[in-house]
Order: C-alpha cells, then sequence, then structure tokens
C-alpha cells in the first residue's frame, strides 16, 4: 500500500516529532498482508515535510537507516508537484494536524484516482473529539476524495495513543543509550539524588520551579532538555553564581539535543519528568512516572480546557493523597508542598500507565488507524 504523509512544522519539535513516531508505527504496521491487497507489494511512505533536517535531528542516524529499509522515504514539501505519476501515487494521503495540503498536490492527485484522504489530528482528552473522530468532512467540490477526522485519544472508542515498543529501565538495566552515555556517568547514583528531565517552554514558571527546588536542599539531578528550559536554566544559573551558595544539592545539567528513542529512554529513566506539547506528554505517560505537563499556551486560552480535560481523566481513580500532589504539581505549586510525595506520585502513574495499556488493548493509534484505513477502502 502507498501512502503520502503530510508534515507542516509549526513550531518546535511536536509537528515533526508526532509525525515521525506515525511514520514509524505505520511503518511497523503490515497493511499489505491484508486480503485487500496483493501480499507482494511492499507498504510505501512518503513522507513530505517542510524541515526534512529536523526529521533527521529526531530520527537519529540509525533511526532513519531502519526507517528507510522499511520502505519510508523523505521528501521536501516543495517537491510534491512532481512526485505524482503512473508509477507512483497514494491509495491513503495522511495530513497532519490540519496543515492543508498543497492545492497542486490535491489537484494532480485526481488525476490518478481517489486517493483516502485523512487528517490526524491533535490530541485532546476533550469529549467532543470522540463525536468527531472518524467523521468525513464534506468535499469541497464534486468528485473530490472524501476527507476523513481521525482524532487521537484516551478511550476504546477514540483513535488512540501511538504506543510501540516502550523502553525496559529499571534499576537491574545496564543499557545507556549512545547519546546518553558520556552524561550519565556524570549524575550522581540513584542512592544519592533523584533524576528529574524538565523539557519545558522554560520563562517564569520554570525559574520559579529552580528557586524552589534550590531551597529545598534536596540532593536533585535536573537535566535541562530543549531550546526553551536551557536559556532560563542559563539566565538561573547567571543569578545564582552571583550569590555564591551551597549548591551541591541541585545540579542541572544541559542537555544536547538526542534522538526520539533515546529521548524516550531519558523520560523512562528519570524520576520525574516535566515534558511540554503533545509527544512528550504522552511519552511521559508511557514512562510511568510523575509528570507535570507544560501544556503548548493557545492565545484563545484553548489549552485551558485542554489540560483540564486530561487532568479530570489522569485523577479520576487515583487516591486523595495522589491526586492532592499530582494537582499541585501540574499546577506548579510550590515544589516542597508535592515533591515529598513522590512516591505517591510514582504509585499512580504506574497505575495510569496500567490504565493506559488496557484502553489501548484493542491496539494503539497505529493498528487503529489501519483498521480504519482497511475498512473505508475496502467500502470504496
Ligand atoms: O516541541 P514541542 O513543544 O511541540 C509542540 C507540540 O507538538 C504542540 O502540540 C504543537 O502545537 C506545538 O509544538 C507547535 O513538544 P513535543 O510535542 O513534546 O515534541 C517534542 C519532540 O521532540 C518529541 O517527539 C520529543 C522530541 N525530542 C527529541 O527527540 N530529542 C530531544 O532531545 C528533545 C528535547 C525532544
Amino acid at each position: 500500500m502507498r501512502f503520502d504523509i503530510f508534515c507542516h512544522v509549526v513550531d518546535n519539535y511536536g509537528d515533526i516529532g508526532v509525525c515521525w513516531r506515525l511514520v514509524k508505527r505505520l511503518a511497523q504496521t503490515h497493511f499489505t498482508s491484508s486480503d485487500h491487497f496483493t501480499a507482494l507489494e511492499k507498504d510505501h511512505f512518503r513522507l513530505f515535510c517542510d524541515y526534512p533536517d529536523l526529521i533527521e535531528k529526531i530520527a537519529g542516524d540509525e533511526g532513519l537507516r531502519e526507517m528507510l529499509s522499511h520502505g519510508v522515504e523523505i521528501l521536501p514539501w516543495h517537491s510534491t508537484n512532481q512526485s505524482l505519476s503512473d508509477e507512483f501515487f497514494p491509495d491513503v494521503v495522511i495530513e497532519t494536524f490540519s496543515c492543508t495540503l498543497p492545492p497542486d498536490y490535491l489537484s494532480k492527485v485526481k488525476e490518478f484516482g481517489k486517493p483516502l484522504i485523512i487528517n490526524v489530528e491533535y490530541l485532546s482528552a476533550e469529549p467532543w473529539t470522540i463525536s468527531a473522530h472518524g467523521m468525513p468532512s464534506p468535499p469541497i467540490q464534486l468528485g473530490d476524495a472524501l476527507r476523513y477526522f481521525y482524532y487521537p485519544g484516551f478511550s476504546k472508542d477514540s483513535g488512540g495513543l501511538l504506543q510501540g515498543k516502550l523502553p525496559s529501565v529499571d534499576e537491574h538495566s545496564t543499557y545507556i543509550p549512545r547519546s546518553l552515555d558520556q552524561i550519565w556517568r556524570t549524575l550522581r547514583p540513584p542512592s544519592e539524588a533523584k533524576k528529574v528531565c524538565i523539557f519545558t517552554y522554560g520563562a517564569e514558571k520554570l525559574t520559579q520551579l529552580l528557586d524552589q527546588m534550590q531551597a529545598s536542599n534536596l540532593p536533585i539531578d535536573a537535566l535541562i532538555c530543549g531550546e526553551n528550559a536551557l536559556h532560563t536554566s542559563h539566565a538561573w544559573l547567571e543569578e545564582e553564581l552571583s550569590q555564591p551558595k551551597n549548591r551541591q544539592f541541585l545540579r542541572l545539567i544541559p542537555m544536547p539535543f538526542i534522538p526520539q528513542d533515546d529521548f524516550d529512554w531519558l523520560l523512562h529513566a528519570c524520576d520525574m519528568n516535566f515534558v511540554r506539547g503533545e509527544d512528550s506528554f504522552v511519552r511521559a505517560q508511557w514512562a510511568g512516572k510523575p509528570f507535570v505537563w507544560d501544556i503548548y499556551p493557545q492565545t484563545d486560552g484553548a489549552h485551558i480546557n485542554k489540560l483540564n480535560a486530561f487532568l479530570e481523566i489522569y485523577l479520576k481513580n487515583a487516591t486523595p493523597a495522589g491526586k492532592n500532589a499530582a494537582l499541585a504539581a501540574m499546577q506548579w505549586e510550590e515544589f516542597s508542598h508535592w515533591w515529598p510525595a513522590l512516591h505517591t506520585m510514582t504509585q499512580h502513574a504506574i497505575m495510569w500507565r496500567q490504565e493506559l495499556m488496557k484502553s489501548q488493548m484493542n491496539g494503539d493509534l497505529a493498528i487503529r488507524l489501519r483498521d480504519f484505513i482497511l475498512e473505508k477502502l475496502k467500502k470504496g
């Protein structure tokens, strides 16, 4: 089966992060073994992106090589108009985050048939996404292909979450990703300090958190990820260095940008994670560790509803102690108010991961998307 997948980078890494993970999972999810297509045909995925170099950054050399061997091809966005021919036109076109497909591509693709067009939207726990999931949007012109809205989600009747093989990290594991090998050896052992990954949008919330962590005099190795958080923590350190204090407790470790699979491992290896956007937010949940979601701020305040809708399902079955601590952390309250309940928060995070595993029993997003596609293509 042939797929054209479109990724437009709005800002940050999430658009590409989600798209790359989606392509990886689809490439691992066999389509042509179904009776609908000749078993000899190999699946082929063309990922069109306006910043293809970002894919190499996210994928890493190994990740890229592996995917290219799975029939994945990465193409610059502007190459779409010469990408269609009798030899290659797509059975399925996947638009991500309503990125709007190139008009000349859309008009040309009609010459070769009527591909199934699916718009994979942003993840949300808001109830309205369930009723919108899987619905077609009316064709703009007569003869246009139908375009379906596909909503990722947390429940069985949603589009699901991207899962795939999860890193296994515990006190007996010896594996450390190559990109982290050097840094990991400089960190204090688990018996001496907690490890906290901080991948947030930085600014005042992060400055305050670092002040509070420092004031707690607790031994924490804070791994600072992403330009925003690095910028804020550099400024914070400048301030700190101007007031010589005993800094043996809180250590800030600036992190390089590492391949996505290694970043997944990092979230599993830390005791707590501050994450953001969409993809790292989901991976922190699969890691089964306490986390704070620095949700992507939207000017119309829509992110508040999105956050509250998630907290509603995340804390539904929490113990009162777990709920209080997790809520205090998620609302960036005083660090010393909730950090002492880290163990309780960890128990809740493990329980939540089990609930997620159960809700994804009928397949993760890639499996559900495959079934959705095969069902729509069968109907013709
Ligand atoms: O980078 P983000 O803030 O992206 C956001 C979200 O996608 C949001 O939905 C969107 O509206 C906005 O961009 C425009 O956060 P996110 O979603 O966690 O994506 C980060 C990706 O980068 C994720 O796949 C993890 C990956 N990553 C690495 O691979 N290596 C790294 O070193 C780091 C720090 C991140």
